[in-house]
């Protein structure tokens, strides 16, 4: 479904099994080099969502290679498969004459949200790149909310986000204003791989080089 121009979804995506391989793999790297951590934001302000990253670590509002805020460590790399998943994934919601082939991207955040954890209105603006931005969902359903490019507030739009669903935020939406509000928990069929909470994997083009 095209939610906006340039934001496609496109509900249950991944099959199972590779919601299954994703999940796997998003726990080694919750581990480290860079532990799974609450982000904390200038103000210090905690974020109830817990983030790892991969290829660039972010922290507000920038990138680096190293988890500054963190353990000092280096991030882990962004392996070339996620990037043919990117690939994939821009050709399912863009179709074969998009840029798909061109998707580069080497930066990955992971968000796991428990039952209570919720995302403000926010754009991601830390990129130097106006490449889409794929999303991928496993585990509980959450309400996503699609704002605008102008402000937090209304107009938005609210979508139910379900396991294995996948979403594409390029062109005019690439800088919307976008939210988790509400996760539901309990939602998830354990065959995701996904017990409890909520997992989502967003692959990004930073445009910051090597
Ligand atoms: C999430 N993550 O569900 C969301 C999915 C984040 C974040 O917001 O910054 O980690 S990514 C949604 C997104 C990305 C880029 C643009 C737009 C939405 N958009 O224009 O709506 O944890
Ligand atoms: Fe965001």
């Amino acid at each position: 479904a095209v939610v906006a121009p340039g934001a496609v979804h496109v509900p249950e995506w991944l099959p199972p099994e590779r919601q299954r391989e994703l999940v796997a793999a998003c726990r080694e790297w919750a581990r480290g080099p860079v532990p799974l951590r609450h982000t904390v934001v200038p103000g210090g302000g905690v974020m109830s969502v817990q983030t790892v990253c991969l290829g660039w670590h972010w922290q507000p509002y920038r990138y680096s290679r190293t988890a500054d805020d963190v353990n000092g460590a280096r991030v882990a790399e962004f392996p070339d498969w996620l990037a043919e998943l990117g690939r994939e994934a821009l050709a399912e919601a863009y179709g074969d004459e998009s840029p798909a082939r061109a998707y580069a991207p080497d930066a990955a955040l992971i968000n796991f949200y428990d039952g209570a954890a919720r995302m403000g209105m926010h754009q991601d603006k830390e990129e130097r790149s106006g490449a889409p931005v794929v999303s991928l969902s496993i585990g509980d359903t959450c309400v996503f909310r699609f704002g605008n490019t102008e402000n937090r507030g209304k107009p938005y739009t609210d979508v139910e986000l379900t396991s294995g669903d996948l979403f594409v935020f390029g062109g005019p939406s690439r800088f919307a204003f976008h939210g988790v509000p509400k996760v539901r928990p309990g939602t998830a069929d354990p065959a995701t791989g996904m017990s409890r909470g909520r997992l989502n994997l967003t692959l990004r083009e930073t445009g910051l080089g090597t």
